[in-house]
C-alpha cells in the first residue's frame, strides 16, 4: 500500500527529480504515523498534500536595454492551505521549473508549519536569470511578472516573499506593481522595505534564526558556537547574516562561494570583511573572487563543473552551513566533511544535502539539521511582518529579535521531543517531518475533502 502511493505520485509527476527527492523524504519519516492513524490513510492525506492546490504558470514578456523583446516563464506553486494563506518565496534562476518550485513548495508547507503561525504553503519564480541585468530591465521584468501574478495572490490568499535571485529591490518592485494594480496597500509580498511596511529583522531572519539553531544544538551537547571553525557555502542573504551571526557569537567563518567558486579565509571572515561581501554582493553586484584580491590571506578556488566533489567541503573545520543552493553537498563532499572533523551540518538552503550525504553524515555522528527545521526563521519572521501589516503595528528589533529566538527554540525542542516520542531519540529530520506532517494533516482532516 505505502509503495503504491509513493509509486503513484512519481507516475503522476514524471522527470520531476528535485520534488521526488522532496516527498521520499518526508514520507520515509511519516509512513509509521500513516499506519497509526487510519484517517490519515483513509482521507488520502499523503497523496493529497503532494498534489498542489493550484498550479499557475504564465508568460512574462519584457524588453531589455537594447529594445529586444524576451519572453520568461513565470510560477507560483499553490500547494497547501489547510492552515492558512499559501506562503513562500519567489526564485528568479535561470534552473527554475516546476520540479524545483514544486519541491521548494512542499518542504514549506512543513516548514511553516513547525514555525507555529497559521502559514500555507506556495512557492514562485521564474526561469529568468538576473546576473549582468541593469536595474531597468530587472524593474521591467519584475513590473510584468507581477502583472500576471496579481490575478492569484491577496494578502489573505497568497503572500509571496524573496529567495534565490529575489531580494529587497525585487520586492520593492514587485510591490510597487501590485500596489498599483489593485490600488490597496496591503502586506501582499514580506521582506518589503522598513519605511513601507517591512518588519525589521526580516532580512538578517534566515540566517539568524540559522545560527540561533545549531546554537541550541550545540547547547543540547553543553557546548557553544565561540571559536569553532565554520564553513560556509553562497555569499547571498541567507549566507551573509549566518556569517554575521557568527562572527556576532565568538565562531570562525572561514569560507564564502558563490556559483564562480569559492574563497577561503584562514584568518576567518571578520565584521569588516562581512562588510566588503555585501557591498560587493548587494550593490555591485560582483563575484566572490573579488575577495580573495582586497584580502591577500584568503584563497579563490574556481568552481570546476566537472569534478566529482566540492572543494569547499574538503577544509578542517567544526561545522557547516551549506546556504546557496540544493543539491551543493553529495556523499563524497559529506565523507570529505567526515573526514574534516565536521560535527554539525545546519542547512541554510533548501535541501542542499542529498539523501545519500545525509546518511553518510548521520551513520558518523554528524549532528543534521534539515532545512525546514534550520532556515524556517526567515519565513517565520515573514508571519511576523503578517501579524504587524494586519495589524498596523510596529515592532522594534529587539522585539522582533526575540520572538524569532523563541520561535527557532520551539522549533527546535519540537523536533527533538517529537523525534523521541516515535522511538527516533535526536533525529532532527524525524521530527521535523512528523511534527509538520501531523499539523497539517490534522487541520486537513478537519476541513474535509475538498
Ligand atoms: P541569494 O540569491 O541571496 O543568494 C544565493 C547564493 O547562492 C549566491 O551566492 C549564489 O551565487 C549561490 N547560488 C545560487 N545558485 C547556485 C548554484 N546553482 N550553484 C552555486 N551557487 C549558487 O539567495 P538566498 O540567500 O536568499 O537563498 C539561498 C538558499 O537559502 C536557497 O536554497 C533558498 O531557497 C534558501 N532560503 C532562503 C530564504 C530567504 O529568506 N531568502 C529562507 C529559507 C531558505 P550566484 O550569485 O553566483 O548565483
Ligand atoms: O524558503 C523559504 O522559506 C523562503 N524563501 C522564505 C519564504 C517567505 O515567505 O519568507
Amino acid at each position: 500500500m505505502s509503495q503504491s502511493i509513493l509509486e503513484r505520485i512519481k507516475a503522476r509527476t514524471p522527470g520531476e527529480t528535485e520534488f521526488h527527492q522532496a516527498v521520499d523524504e518526508v514520507f520515509l519519516n511519516v509512513e509509521q504515523v500513516l499506519k497509526e492513524n487510519p484517517k490519515y490513510e483513509e482521507l488520502n492525506i499523503f497523496e493529497r498534500m503532494t498534489e498542489p492546490e493550484r498550479t499557475i504558470m504564465f508568460q512574462v514578456p519584457w524588453v531589455d536595454d537594447q529594445g529586444n523583446v524576451n519572453v520568461n516563464r513565470g510560477y507560483r506553486v499553490q500547494m497547501n492551505s489547510a492552515i492558512g494563506p499559501y506562503k513562500g518565496g519567489l526564485r528568479f534562476h535561470p534552473t527554475v521549473n516546476l520540479s524545483i518550485l514544486k519541491f521548494l513548495a512542499f518542504e514549506q508547507i512543513f516548514k511553516n508549519a513547525l514555525t507555529g503561525l497559521p502559514m500555507g504553503g506556495g512557492k514562485g519564480g521564474a526561469d529568468f536569470d538576473p546576473k549582468g541585468k541593469s536595474d531597468g530591465e530587472i524593474m521591467r521584468f519584475c513590473q510584468s511578472f507581477m502583472q500576471e501574478l496579481a490575478k492569484h495572490i491577496g494578502h489573505r490568499t497568497d503572500v509571496p516573499a524573496g529567495d534565490i535571485g529575489v531580494g529587497s529591490r525585487e520586492i520593492g518592485y514587485l510591490f510597487g506593481m501590485y500596489k498599483k494594480i489593485k490600488n490597496e496597500f496591503v502586506g501582499v509580498l514580506t521582506g518589503k522595505g522598513q519605511g513601507w511596511g517591512g518588519s525589521l529583522i526580516r532580512p538578517e531572519a534566515t540566517g539568524y534564526g540559522l545560527i540561533y539553531f545549531a546554537m541550541y544544538m550545540l547547547a543540547e551537547d553543553n557546548d557553544t558556537i565561540e571559536g569553532k571553525r565554520c564553513l560556509v557555502s553562497g555569499s547571498g542573504n541567507v549566507a551573509q547574516y549566518a556569517i554575521e551571526k557568527i562572527i556576532q557569537n565568538g565562531g570562525i567563518p572561514v569560507t564564502a562561494s558563490d556559483s564562480s567558486g569559492f574563497i577561503y579565509d584562514p584568518d576567518g571572515i571578520d565584521a569588516e570583511k562581512l562588510a566588503f561581501i555585501k557591498e560587493l554582493k548587494n550593490v555591485k553586484r560582483g563575484r566572490i573572487h573579488e575577495y580573495a584580491e582586497k584580502f591577500p590571506a584568503a584563497t579563490f578556488t574556481p568552481r570546476d563543473k566537472a569534478a566529482t566533489h566540492n572543494p569547499l567541503w574538503d577544509i578542517e573545520a567544526d561545522l557547516a552551513f551549506p546556504c546557496a543552493t540544493q543539491n551543493e553537498i553529495n556523499g563524497e563532499d559529506a565523507r570529505n566533511l567526515v573526514k574534516n572533523g565536521i560535527k554539525l551540518l545546519a542547512e541554510g538552503a533548501n535541501m542542499p544535502t542529498t539523501p545519500e550525504a545525509i546518511d553518510i553524515l548521520r551513520e558518523n555522528g554528524v549532528k543534521y539539521a534539515p532545512g525546514k527545521a534550520s532556515n524556517a526563521g526567515g519565513v517565520a519572521t515573514s508571519g511576523l511582518e503578517m501579524v504587524q501589516n494586519y495589524g498596523g503595528i510596529y515592532w522594534t528589533f529587539e522585539q522582533v529579535d526575540q520572538k524569532l529566538k523563541d520561535i527557532m527554540k520551539n522549533i527546535h525542542d519540537n523536533c527533538l521531543r517529537t523525534a523521541a516520542k516515535y522511538g527516533k531519540p535526536g533525529d532532527y529530520m524525524a521530527g521535523a517531518n512528523i511534527a509538520g506532517f501531523i499539523k497539517v494533516a490534522d487541520a486537513m482532516v478537519a476541513a474535509g475533502v475538498l
